[in-house]
Formats: structure tokens, sequence, C-alpha cells
């Protein structure tokens, strides 16, 4: 549990203190950490749910440093009661000796010099420097208590400092046979808007930081209302993340293919499997980041692929008489899951996000060394080899089917030019940022929506019964479902597979309404109506999710009436406290359990869902592209319960509130 050490002063009463002997270089070492502090979201993002959890990735990270540079084996995390966090690693332990240079104690000023952190270790480098890569001691400034106990030297060694500023020195007390770092801090609730963890998001991230580090053990701990815990231990390292993500799917061949290299100082790891899908789900890190938008490493790799399955191809298809078509790079990533990996010590983040390589010499030395492994690969594995040749055949001729169906389409000019659909009830408006579209589960609800709207910006698109299951069609297919080509002509983008390197065959500045919002059903086929739009808005018009566009409207569950008092409750929650509010057990109380969007009226649907002024909008965000692709692949599988799950929980995907 964190106290704060009694007797010890606060920040201001220091700086105050001349007696406490500070020095210019602590006044400078102070400046550095108010400065984060004034700017917090420079060196941690935002100071939201996000910054809050970007804390823990900071202090993990540096125990991940030194696993990677051989010296730590375990990394515990702990939530504890009072929503601090607890980490734990068994590395070498913060030297506890007093900087020859600095003639401060060496844990100080790693926990008070930005950017100390890995300077101080024998010719050690910080790979594993997060996103922004600020290191400890921001995490120690934005703090309002934070605890170091390093086990070293079979001492035990303990500092405190309260929002960045050492609580008296470091003290030794007592003996130990541990060995190792622990941190624990409080995030300032001065800073931060939120203050509670979420377990499965720190979860999936320590989860990902053991695959991405094999034989690395690492735990989390809730110590709060639900005890859980996790274990995470991968000896497979990303060939066990790539079959984690491939759980739902059949897999081409069974052990994936695992390459691990350094070639010109820069270590590169790459695990692959195809499975019987038409989807490509690559995920790439840099320093242990995933870099979401790809970037030189993954531009590469695909080019590596490219070349050496086109080589086996030539060879193989040759002899069977069927080079009848071309293959692409596309086709050779149909079915791919792919993990690749790569360390470098001054990575360059591009793009909106910053989560694009930006590196140039890397596409060179990655493509390099992955088109030789696997050109060996492919010489000494014929089986498989055959395997993947015969699957990108496949997907060659598929492609062609589908481009002969896209120029049927364009044809009957069905996604380009040919108006809009009939079944669209569209807005008169003509200015995108103001229009709206809601897309709307069956003709009677559509009906009322239609009734309810606002002509002037809202237009309304009722979807007849469920869509087709993209995840397992193949483009020709989805080009000829009527539901989705009339969604296409209806936004105004076109559709595309996305693809975060050319961004797909989308149009992101033809769209024609800039809140494109899901209204389903609040029962069970509602849901599975809303995973199916989502899956499809991910795989094809990525970029709508990119830049915000997309929504999920929230239905009310309940109507309350209770005399003249008419309230709706959009959460069990929100019913109790209404309840609570008007009185239960009050007479002339009335409650409606809403069990689809057809048991309203449409006054009361424009009241409840659709009047911007009273509605409440979910916004759909790619959080976390790696879980969210999880969740479409195992969604979309034959697991109920977890589509059920996940439905209720809809976690990763749904992120503020937009009243
Ligand atoms: C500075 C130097 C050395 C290790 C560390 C810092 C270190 C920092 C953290 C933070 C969490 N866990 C940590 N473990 C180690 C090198 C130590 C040496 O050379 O013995």
């Amino acid at each position: 549990m964190l106290a704060p050490n009694k007797g010890q002063k606060h920040m201001a009463e220091q700086i105050d203190d001349g007696q406490k002997g500070y020095g210019a270089s602590d006044i400078k070492v102070l400046e550095g950490l108010e400065a984060v502090r004034k700017r917090p979201a420079m060196y941690i993002g935002s100071t939201d749910g996000r910054g809050l959890h970007h804390l823990v990735y900071e202090v993990v990270d540096n125990s991940v440093d030194e696993a990677l540079a051989g010296y730590c084996t375990r990394v515990d995390v702990v939530l504890t009661k009072d929503n601090s966090i607890r980490v734990i690693d068994n590395g070498r332990g913060i030297p506890t000796d007093i900087h020859p240079t600095q003639g401060i104690g060496t844990v100080e000023l790693v926990m008070t010099v930005l950017h100390a952190g890995g300077k101080f270790g024998e010719g050690g480098y910080k790979v594993s420097a997060g996103l922004h890569g600020v290191g400890v001691s921001c995490v120690n400034a934005l703090s309002s208590l934070l605890q170091v106990t390093v086990y070293r030297d079979g001492k035990e060694f303990y500092q405190t400092f309260h929002r960045g500023v050492p609580q008296g020195p470091g003290v030794f007390r007592g003996e130990t046979d541990k060995q190792g770092t622990t941190i624990e801090f409080l995030p300032d609730s001065e800073i931060f808007t939120e203050s509670v963890y979420n377990f499965d998001t720190l979860s999936a991230r320590l989860r990902e930081l053991a695959f991405l580090n094999k034989g690395l053990t690492v735990t989390i701990r809730d110590e709060r209302e639900d005890e859980r815990y996790h274990e995470f231990f991968f000896p497979g390292g990303i060939s066990a993340f790539v079959e984690y993500m491939d759980a739902n799917k059949k897999p081409l061949f069974e052990k994936p293919v695992h390459f691990e290299r350094e070639t010109q100082g820069l270590p590169l790891e790459i695990a692959f499997r195809y499975n019987d899908g038409y989807t490509e789900s690559m995920f790439s890190f840099v320093n242990n980041v995933n870099t979401v938008d790809g970037g030189t490493h993954v531009v590469g790799f695909k080019s590596a692929l490219t070349r050496a399955i086109n080589n086996k191809a030539k060879e193989l298809l040759g002899k069977a008489k069927k080079n009848d078509v071309e293959l692409t790079g596309e086709d050779m990533r149909e079915g791919l899951v792919a993990v690749i990996s790569v360390k470098l010590h001054e990575p360059q983040f591009e793009g909106q996000t910053k989560h694009k390589l930006g590196n140039g010499e890397v596409k060179g030395i990655v493509e390099t060394a992955a088109f030789e492994l696997l050109t060996t690969f492919l010489e000494e594995n014929p089986a498989v080899a055959r395997k993947i040749v015969d699957k990108v055949y496949n997907a060659a001729v598929a492609r062609e089917a589908a481009r002969k169906a896209r120029q049927l389409a364009r044809r009957k000019s069905v996604l380009e030019g040919g108006g809009l659909p009939g079944k669209l009830a569209d807005c008169s408006s003509r200015k995108p940022e103001e229009c709206e579209l809601y897309l709307v589960e069956g003709d009677s609800a559509g009906g009322s929506a239609k009734q309810g709207r606002d002509r002037n910006f809202q237009a309304i698109l009722p979807l007849k019964g469920k869509i087709l299951n993209v995840e397992k069609a193949r483009m020709d297919k989805i080009l000829a479902n009527e539901e989705i080509s009339t969604m296409a002509q209806a936004i105004g983008c076109g559709l595309g597979e996305s693809d975060p390197e050319d961004g797909g065959g989308f149009r992101f500045e033809k769209l024609r309404y800039h809140k494109i919002i899901i209204m389903t059903d609040a029962d069970v086929d509602g849901s599975h109506i809303q995973t199916l739009l989502l899956t499809f808005f991910c795989r094809y018009m990525r970029p709508l999710i990119d830049n915000g566009v997309l929504y999920l409207a929230q239905p009310p569950l309940y109507k309350i009436k209770a005399g003249k008092i008419e309230k709706y409750a959009f959460s069990e929650e929100e019913k109790e406290a209404i309840l609570a509010e008007v009185g239960a057990d009050r007479k002339g109380l009335y409650m409606q359990r809403y069990k689809g969007l057809g048991e309203m009226n449409p006054e009361q649907l424009a009241v409840t869902t659709m009047n911007p002024a009273t509605r409440i909008l979910k916004k759909v965000t790619m959080e976390d592209a790696v879980e969210a692709d999880l969740i479409f692949t195992m969604l979309m599988g034959d697991e109920v319960e977890p589509r059920r799950k996940f439905i209720e929980e809809n976690a990763h995907l749904v992120g503020e509130l937009d009243v």
C-alpha cells in the first residue's frame, strides 16, 4: 500500500527550503519535472485513460529493457486496491550508489532526470523505448506518490517521491537475497482526468509484450474488487503470437514459419502462417511498439514475400501449366497472419498518429534478409511451399473473377455514378460535414426512423436482415451482395480492401456523410448485425473508423413513467437510479423494456436515439488494432459465447461518448 512518508515535505516547500542545500543542478531537475507536469500531454500523449495506462507501459518498458539486456526473466504487475500500480522485476536493480559525475544517488537520477533511464547502464541503450519513450522520470513527475525498492548486492534500498520530488534521500533498510526493482506509483489526480485502470487493456498489452519477448514471464494481478490474475509466458515468442491470432481459423500448415536474425545491427524477427480465410492480418512492431500503420519494415517484408513466393510459383505453376494468371502481392497475402518485429536505435515514427515507421534504410535491410530466409525456407520445405503456391494461385483466380464482377457491376453502375439506391431516404443538405446516415436494422424501424428524423440533415438506409459475413467471403461475393453495395453507394466512397500501405480502393474524400450511425435493436440479433457491420467497415471501409466517422446509436433499454414524469434508461444502472429517484414502490409506476427499435413510435425514437440534443452516440475507434482484429476473427467464428460476451462489453472498439 502506498502511504506518504511522515514528516517529508512537498515540492513547493522543498524549493523554498534553502537548508536542504538544493543547488543549481537540483533546480534544473525540478524545472524538468515541472515541464512534464505543465504539459503532460507532450510527454505521454494525453491525460485521459490512455495517458493513465501509458504510465504503466513506461515503467514496464524499463523492466523489459532489463530482459532484453539478458538480466530479467520476470515482470509482475499488480493493480492495488487504491488504484496504484506496482511493477516488480527481477533484473539487476537500479544501481544504488552515488552517481560518480552527478553526485546524487543513481536511483534518484533515474527517477528525476528526463531520459536518464538507460544512459547509465553499461553500454546499455534503451530499445524498448515506447512510442513516447519518455522514461520513468515522467511517470514519477506525474505521480502523487512513487516508491522505489531496489534489491541489489544483498541489500534492500528504498526511496519515495511526491510529484517527482524525492522525500528525503534513499535509505538502505536491511538485507535481502532478492534481486530486482519494484516501482509502485499512484497517478496524480491533479493531472489525470481518469483514475481507474482497466484490467483487460493492461492485460492485452502485457500479453503482447510476453509474445514479443519470448521466455519472459509477465503476470498481472488485480487486487481490486474482483481478484483476477493472468500469467503470460510464451517460449514460442511471436510464433505463439501468430497461433493466438489465428486461433479461430483453419491453418494451411501446422507450425508457423519463424525467422530470427540480426543483420547490419538490426534485430529482425518474423513469424507467419496462412489460414483458409481471405483476409490479411499483419502485425508489425518496432521496439515492442505496435506500428499500426506499418512502415518501411512492413514494405520490406511484403516485397520479400512477393518476390520469394513468385519465384517458387513460377517454378511450380509452370510445371503444372497453371501460369494463366498474374500473381500480385495481394494474392500472396490472402489468409496470411504475420507478425514482424524489429528493433532499432533511433526509430522515426511518421503519419497522423505516429504509428508508421519511417526509417528508409530499414526497408532494404528487412527485404534482403527476409528474401534470403524465405527462399531457403521454401526450398527446404517443398510440401509447405506447394500449399502456399496453390493458395496464392487460387487467390489470383478469384481476384480475376472479382475484377470481372466489378466491371460488370460498374457497367450496371452499381458502385459508381449510378445515382443513389432506391431504399435510401436521403437528407436535403448536400454538405457532408453536417449530414448523417442512419443504417437501420429492419424495414419497420426504418419506417419509424424516416418519420422521426430531421430530413434536413439525417438520411435513413434500412437494411434487410443480416448482411453478409465478410470474414468468410471473397471480394467477388462481397461486391455482389445487395446490402453491401447499397451501403457503398449511399456512403459514396466505394469499397477497398483495407491496406494501410496504399489505402485500397476506398476514396474517403467522396464521403457523403460525416456521421454514419449504426442503429440496431438492443437484443442478440441486433448485436450480431452490429458485429457484422463493424467487421465489414473494419475490413473494407477502415478509413471511416480511422477518421472517427462511424458511430453506434444507443437506443434506450427502458421507459419509466411515473405520473407526469417520463424517463428513459440506457443502462441497468440508469434504470436503478431512475427507479430510486421516482420511488420504485410508488403507485402508477409503469416501466417498459424495449426489446427492439420497432417498439418505439417515431417521436420516441427521435427523442431517445436520433435527436442530437438528447441522443447518445458511441464513436467506434480502432483503439487497439491487434485486439480488434482478434475480436473480429474470434467473433466471426462459430463460437457463440465469446461473441455474446464481446457484444455486451464492446470494450475495445467503442470509445468516447459523444453526447
Ligand atoms: C540504470 C542502470 C542499470 C539498470 C537500470 C537503470 C534499471 C532500471 C529499471 C527500472 C525498472 N527496472 C529497472 N531495472 C534496471 C544498469 C545496472 C547495472 O549495470 O548493473
